[in-house]
C-alpha cells in the first residue's frame, strides 16, 4: 500500500514498537522500519492486530509508504545512529515533509539538524517522550519542538497517543521551536534526578536516623503518597521497598548493590546550567550523588573513616521524626523544581524560544516519570503570574515553605549528628537560605578578587566601578 500511512516509525526496539503500536491502536496506519528487518517482521507478527501496519525493509520502501507531507519518527540510540537514519532518509523526502527526532538528543544536536534540514524544506522536530516503555505504548508525556507549521501537522496525532492529565487535557505541548522540546526534556530528566535523590535521601533517614525497616518504610511513603507529595517515583519507591527478595528472603532493596547508573541527561541539565549561570544546586547533588555512589575503590578506602557516635532516637520519637521527614522532602521538591524552572526559563531566553513554563508543568502531569499531583499547583502558579520571577515567589509555595522550614532544619540536624549524607536536602535549603539573605559573602569574594587580581568591585552607595590599591596606600580609585 503506497503513500497510506499517516506516520512512519523507525526505530523498533523497545520504545519505537510500543510508540508505534500507539499510533496504531489510535487508528492511525503506521509504516514501520528498522535497520534489523526482524525486528519489523517480529512487531507485526506479534502486535499486527492491533492497527493497520505497512512493514517495509528498505529506506526507499519506507518513505513511499508515508502519505504527504510525510511524518518520519526516528526512535533510534541518540547521538550517531540518528546522523546516519537522517542521512539515510533526507535524501529521500521532499519539502513539506518531517522529521521527527523523539531520542534522548542533546538539544544542540538538534538545533544543528533543524538548520541543516530547513534548508532542505524539511520540518525537522527533536521531541522528548518521557515514561519508560509502558508510556510509550499507553500514553507518554511528549515535549515537540520544532516549526510552529510542523506542529499543526503532527500536534493532533502527538495530542491523541499522549497521556492525558487527571482533567484530561493531552499531556503535549508545542515547547517552542527547534531544540526548545529536547531542552525541556532535559530539565525533565534533571529534575527526576533531583526528585529520585531526595526520595533516596528520606529513605536513608527514615532507616538510619529512625529506624524504621524497608517495609514500615513502604508504608509511610505509602501515606504520604495520599497527601501533597503524591506522585509516581513515591508511589513506585513504596513497591520497591516493600519488594522481598526471593533468593534470600532479605529486602530487594538490601540486595541490590547500592551503585546508581546514569545515562546522561542529568548531567547535561547541569552542564548547561553552568553555561547559562543558573545554580541547579539540587539536581547536581543528584548527579554527583550517582557519581559517588559508583567509585567503589574510594569508598572502599574510605570505609575506616570516624564518623560521629550517634545513636538512634526511640520509638515515640521515630514518628515525628517521619513527619519531619516528610517536611524536609516536599520543601526540597519545591526548590528542585525552582531550579529546574528557572534553567528551563534561562534557556528559553538565550535561545529565543519563548518556553510557556505553566504548559510544561501542566504536560508533565500524565505520563512521565516526574508526574505529580504537586505540577497542577506549579501551573496554578505560572498561569495566575506568567513573568514569575521564582516558583519560590509564588505565595502558597512560600508558606508551605515557611511552614516545612523548622522541621527541615531539624532533620539537616539530625542527619548532620548521626552522619547520614542528604546532600540533597542541605543544597536545597542553602539555596532558599542564599535566595533570602539580605547580604551574601560574596561582597567578600569580589573583595578577594580585587584584591589578587584587580578585577574591581561596585560599592552599595555609589555608581561605577571601582579599584582599592592593596599594595599601596589603600585608597580607592574609580576603574
Ligand atoms: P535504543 O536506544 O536501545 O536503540 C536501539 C535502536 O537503535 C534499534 O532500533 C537499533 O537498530 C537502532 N540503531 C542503532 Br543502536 N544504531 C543504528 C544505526 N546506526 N542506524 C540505524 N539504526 C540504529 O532503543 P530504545 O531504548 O527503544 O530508545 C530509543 C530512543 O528513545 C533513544 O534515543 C532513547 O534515548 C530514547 N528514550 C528511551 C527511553 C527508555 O525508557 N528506554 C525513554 C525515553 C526516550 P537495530 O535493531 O538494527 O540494532
Amino acid at each position: 500500500m503506497s503513500n497510506s500511512a499517516q506516520i512512519g516509525v523507525t526505530g523498533l526496539a523497545v520504545m519505537g514498537r510500543n510508540l508505534a503500536r500507539n499510533f496504531a491502536r489510535n487508528g492511525y496506519t503506521v509504516a514501520l522500519h528498522n535497520r534489523t528487518a526482524a525486528r519489523t517482521h517480529a512487531l507485526v507478527e506479534d502486535f499486527g492486530h492491533e492497527g493497520d501496519f505497512v512493514a517495509t525493509e528498505t529506506a526507499k520502501e519506507f518513505v513511499e509508504a508515508l502519505e504527504r507531507p510525510r511524518r518520519l519518527m526516528i526512535m533510534v540510540k541518540a547521538g550517531e545512529p540518528t546522523d546516519a537514519v537522517i542521512q539515510e532518509f533526507a535524501p529521500l523526502l521532499e519539502p513539506g515533509d518531517m522529521i521527527i527526532d523523539g531520542g534522548n538528543a542533546h538539544f544542540e544536536d538538534t538545533r544543528r539538524r533543524e538548520r541543516d534540514l530547513r534548508g532542505q524544506g524539511i520540518h525537522f522536530v527533536g521531541t522528548g517522550v518521557s515514561g519508560g516503555e509502558e508510556g510509550a505504548l499507553n500514553g507518554p508525556s511528549i515535549m515537540p519542538g520544532g516549526s510552529k507549521e510542523s506542529y499543526a501537522s503532527l500536534g493532533p496525532m502527538l495530542e491523541k497517543i499522549s497521556a492525558k492529565a487527571p482533567d484530561g487535557s493531552p499531556c503535549v505541548t508545542h515547547c517552542g521551536p527547534d531544540g526548545a522540546g529536547h531542552f525541556v526534556k532535559m530539565v525533565h530528566n534533571g529534575i527526576e534526578y533531583a526528585d529520585m535523590q531526595l526520595i533516596g535521601e528520606a529513605y536513608q533517614l527514615l532507616r538510619d536516623v529512625a529506624g524504621y525497616s524497608p517495609a514500615q518504610i513502604a508504608d509511610i511513603f505509602r501515606t504520604w503518597n495520599t497527601g501533597r507529595l503524591d506522585s509516581y517515583l513515591i508511589e513506585i519507591t513504596a513497591e520497591v521497598l516493600s519488594h522481598v527478595d526471593a533468593a534470600t528472603g532479605k529486602p530487594f532493596v538490601d540486595v541490590v548493590q547500592d551503585r546508581a547508573e546514569q545515562k546522561g541527561t542529568g548531567r547535561w541539565t547541569v552542564q548547561i546550567a553552568l553555561d547559562l549561570g543558573v545554580p541547579v544546586s539540587g539536581i547536581a547533588e543528584a548527579v554527583f550523588a550517582r557519581s559517588l555512589s559508583g567509585h567503589a575503590d574510594l569508598r572502599a578506602a574510605s570505609r575506616e573513616l570516624v564518623g560521629p557516635r550517634a545513636k538512634p532516637p526511640g520509638e515515640s520519637e521515630a514518628a515525628a521524626f517521619a513527619d519531619r521527614v516528610e517536611q524536609a522532602l516536599y520543601a526540597s521538591k519545591i526548590v528542585s523544581y525552582t531550579q529546574g524552572f528557572h534553567e528551563i526559563s534561562a534557556g528559553s531566553d538565550q535561545y529565543d524560544w519563548d518556553i510557556d513554563l505553566g504548559a510544561v508543568s501542566a504536560i508533565w502531569r500524565g505520563g512521565c516519570i516526574i508526574r505529580a499531583a504537586f505540577l497542577d499547583r506549579i501551573r496554578a502558579a505560572y498561569d495566575a503570574r506568567p513573568d514569575l520571577p521564582s516558583l519560590l515567589s509564588d505565595e502558597t509555595f512560600a508558606q508551605e515553605i515557611a511552614a516545612a522550614q523548622d522541621d527541615w532544619r531539624e532533620v539537616l540536624v539530625a542527619a548532620t549528628r548521626q552522619g547520614v549524607p542528604a546532600p540533597g536536602f542541605s543544597a536545597a535549603l542553602a539555596y532558599y537560605d542564599a535566595l533570602r539573605a539580605d547580604r551574601l559573602p560574596a561582597a567578600l569574594t569580589q573583595g578577594q578578587r580585587d584584591f589578587f587580581g584587580a578585577h574591581t568591585y561596585r560599592r552599595v552607595d555609589r555608581e561605577g566601578s571601582f579599584h582599592t590599591l592593596w599594595g599601596g596606600d589603600r585608597s580607592e580609585v574609580e576603574a
